[in-house]
């Protein structure tokens, strides 16, 4: 079978604008997945994975966390962009160890993020020794010397940071931290420092447990959805089917965002003929908010609910809630103008937004990135807290919070202990169980780790998946500190810009994906996600791996244990890696809400985690309440003659891997290096569509960050606000611009200036 070769790295990114598009979804889209699926994977191993995304017995998606549901699944249960994330897996493309031969680091790092990736899947262990100029081949074993031999010669395991990405399953995952807290550190830096970290610390605070707390059925039932600072229609498009099924029920929708994104505004469902022919119009009402703005319009809207007699659902307030009075009376101070000002939403849209929150008994707010990457982060989910509170709206169907989780398991890996700040509780689990002591000082988060790595206080680092080095903010600053270390280890499917950028010596230990088979001595294994909505599954690859040579990444952990541990650890790791079984049935030992795993994991549809709020209206807080809380109004001040940048994702990528060159539901064709500004706001800087400028950061530290050569395109984003893509962007987001208390970095709110190009 012939598939398309890769096209050389498009270094010349040249985009073109069109219109953008209207609708989500639709024709377009299956085109496009049948395309894109033809060309990485062939004809007949495209229908053979496709058909088993997210059912009962297949894999889950290794797109986006977005829940499946209970009831009877659909054929074609995953989207465009979901396929483009299996295909992008299951790629017939390799990366053998002559790719490596022929192509030395240093041209690797001058590579753009879409040409690695465009390469295919990594084939064999790879080594870069120090002052090495290509990786060659190791053995496994030599490989896992290599970083016992490093972890040995630090003067502390704190010197050691362990990073993970969200697609790790609950198996592995579990196994990665018991093999860092036996070593000696709780350094387990995540992709969700950088995602939802804001969300956990929020909800964590105000209900207890830092997840969400609806179903997919809630949503079904609600009334009313808010979708803050979200885009469904690129990177979680099977919740548009979900808001199309609320809407047929009489929902309402309101869109709160800088963007007007092409899925909010009409979706074409495919699974849907009528939809498909006509589309639903989704949103009831945009609210084109500034960037940063959506803390004050929540503080607002609880001021007029409370000043409206009989908003307030009081019998719940008096029984479930603690710190209302204080919270009221910061409510009242709010103020119209200086609303208006932080939001750019004027008085009519807000009334309107009221009165739909006043018809709704069942309101749901559903955010992701849009909220918690901002300075104020964590209190702007509180006040979105505080807003379903008022309503009684948690621990009822048809109502509460719901954060849109990014990676498929990002939200078990988690559950499965994987946290640089765990509770006591699951210590001593953990203690007991495995009968060793885990460190019990807090370890680093990513932010903390790039400082680390930098000063030279950590000299090992070693990453579950994921792209550190890209995702990560400050892109300099971070590639530097990565360059310092003694030791980098990427257990990775395909190639990206963190084996390029690397340690005195590095490793990359390829692994088996969600899509392929994994077989081990005691017989064919599954591993366990969970999504977004707290259920947790099954998953079962059933492709040949793309290379006899990889590990699954529980065996890739249980030997790395045992060559670092020793013969001083007491756990069965040659067992683990044997049978999964056995690992989940130490995870029903220590994780709560697993109890029987093995059992419940094998049925069909798997099984939902009990999560107090939503099923007994428990709130386990510090005061056993749900907490109302009173933080001040923030929003961001943008200098004269800047803007503010949000740093997003298009529609044809996954984070720091990008499919294409194309944003089509925006109207973007053929390059990625676009700034998206109002017209009047370019009229007024005198920049004319299509000139091309430098995004230049500014930041207190008076350090210059610059991201040369970007498009400027007139857009109707929110006065004063521009959008441009990450990761290419990340070079302009300070390492200590950073959420309070969740440590997120503020990637949606960086103040910029535009400097015209000469050339
Ligand atoms: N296809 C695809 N799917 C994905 C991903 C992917 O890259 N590709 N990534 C996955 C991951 S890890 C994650 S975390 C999620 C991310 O999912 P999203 O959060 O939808 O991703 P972003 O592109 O960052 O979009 C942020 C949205 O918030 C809006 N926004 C920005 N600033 C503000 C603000 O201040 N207020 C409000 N109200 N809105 C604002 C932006 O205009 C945009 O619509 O998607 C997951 N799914
Ligand atoms: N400026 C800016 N920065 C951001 C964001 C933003 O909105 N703006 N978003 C942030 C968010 S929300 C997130 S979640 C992070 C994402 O940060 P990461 O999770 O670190 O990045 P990804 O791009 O998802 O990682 C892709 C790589 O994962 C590897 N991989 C894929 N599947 C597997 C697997 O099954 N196993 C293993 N071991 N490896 C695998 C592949 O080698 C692939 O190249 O980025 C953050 N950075
Ligand atoms: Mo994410």
């Amino acid at each position: 079978m012939v598939t398309k070769p890769p096209a050389d790295d498009p270094a010349q990114d040249a985009p073109t604008i069109g219109p953008p598009g209207r609708s989500a979804a639709g024709l377009p889209a299956v085109a496009h997945t049948v395309r894109v699926a033809h060309e990485q994977m062939g004809a007949a191993r495209s229908l053979r994975t496709l058909l088993k995304v997210n059912q009962k017995d297949g894999f889950d998606c290794p797109g986006c966390a977005w829940p499946e549901g209970s009831g009877k699944r659909h054929r074609a249960e995953f989207c465009e962009n979901g396929a483009k994330a299996v295909a992008e897996e299951a790629t017939l493309r390799r990366v053998t160890p002559e790719f490596f031969a022929e192509h030395p680091v240093a041209e690797l790092a001058e590579r753009s993020g879409y040409w690695l990736g465009q390469q295919g899947r990594i084939t064999e262990p790879m080594y870069l020794p120090e002052g090495g100029d290509h990786y060659t081949p190791v053995s496994w074993e030599r490989a896992f010397a290599i970083v016992a031999e490093e972890l040995a010669g630090l003067s502390s395991p704190d010197e050691a940071v362990f990073y993970t990405s969200g697609r790790t399953s609950n198996e592995a995952a579990f196994l990665f931290q018991l093999f860092v807290r036996e070593f000696g550190t709780n350094n387990l830096p995540d992709c969700s420092n950088m995602c939802h970290e804001s969300s956990g610390s929020a909800l964590t605070e105000t209900l207890g447990v830092g997840k969400g707390s609806v179903s997919l059925e809630d949503l079904h039932q609600a009334d009313l959805i808010v979708v803050a600072g979200q885009n469904p229609g690129t990177n979680h498009p099977r919740m548009l089917i979900a808001l199309e099924k609320a809407k047929a029920a009489g929902a309402r929708i309101i869109s709160v965002n800088p963007l007007p994104e092409a899925g909010l505004e009409r979706f074409k469902n495919p699974q849907n003929p009528l939809s498909l022919l006509r589309g639903t119009q989704l949103a009831d009402l945009f609210l084109q908010i500034r960037i940063g703005g959506d803390q004050a319009l929540f503080r607002l809207l609880n001021k007029l609910i409370i000043e409206t007699g009989g908003a307030v659902d009081e019998e719940f307030v008096r029984d479930h809630t603690h710190g209302f009075e204080e919270f009221a009376a910061a409510a009242r101070s709010a103020d119209w103008a200086e609303t208006l000002t932080a939001t750019g939403l004027d008085r009519a849209e807000i009334e309107r937004a009221l009165e739909l929150v006043l018809a709704s008994e069942r309101t749901v707010v559903c955010w992701a990135m849009g909220l918690t990457q901002h300075k104020h982060a964590v209190a702007t989910i509180r006040e979105v807290v505080n807003f379903l509170l008022l309503r009684g709206a948690v621990g009822r169907p048809g109502a509460g919070v719901c954060p849109v989780r990014g990676h498929s398991n990002v939200q078990g890996d988690r559950t499965m202990g994987i946290f640089e700040r765990p509770a006591p509780a699951f210590l001593d689990a953990l203690e007991k169980e495995f009968g060793f002591a885990p460190p019990r000082h807090h370890g680093f988060d990513v932010v903390r780790s790039i400082r680390a790595l930098r000063d030279g206080d950590a000299k090992v680092f070693l990453a579950m998946g994921g792209n550190f080095v890209a995702a990560s903010p400050d892109t300099a600053v971070t590639e530097a500190a990565l360059r310092r270390a003694r030791l980098t280890v990427q257990v990775s499917t395909k190639l990206n810009r963190s084996h390029a950028v690397t340690g005195r010596r590095a490793l990359i230990l390829p692994t088996l994906g969600r899509t392929d088979r994994d077989v081990q001595a005691g017989g064919r294994q599954f591993v366990t996600v969970e999504d977004s909505m707290g259920m947790v599954h099954a998953s079962r690859g059933n492709l040949p791996p793309a290379s006899p040579s990889l590990l699954s990444e529980p065996a890739i952990v249980a030997r790395l244990a045992r060559a670092v541990l020793g013969a001083g650890s007491r756990t069965p790791w040659e067992e683990f890696e044997r049978d999964y079984g056995a690992i989940r049935d130490r995870i029903a030992r220590v994780v709560p809400g697993f109890e029987d795993f093995n059992a419940r994991a094998a049925r069909p549809g798997g099984f939902t985690l009990p999560h107090a709020p939503r099923d007994e209206r428990r709130f386990p807080t510090a005061t056993g309440r749900a907490n109302f809380t009173a933080a001040p109004v923030e929003y961001p001040r943008v200098p004269e003659g800047r803007l503010l940048l949000q740093t997003l994702r298009s529609h044809d990528q996954y984070n720091t891997t990008v499919y294409g060159l194309d944003d089509r539901y925006r109207g973007v064709r053929g390059g990625r290096r676009v700034v998206l500004v109002h017209p009047e706001d370019a009229g007024r800087l005198g920049l004319a569509d299509g000139a091309y400028v430098d995004l230049v950061g500014e930041w207190r530290d008076g350090v210059e960050r610059r991201a040369p050569g970007f498009r400027v395109v007139h857009y109707p984003t929110a006065r004063g606000c521009a959008a441009a893509y990450y990761p290419e962007t990340n070079v302009l987001v300070p390492l200590d611009s950073t959420a309070d208390t969740s440590n997120t970095p503020a990637s949606k709110s960086v103040v910029v200036r535009l400097e015209p190009r000469g050339d």
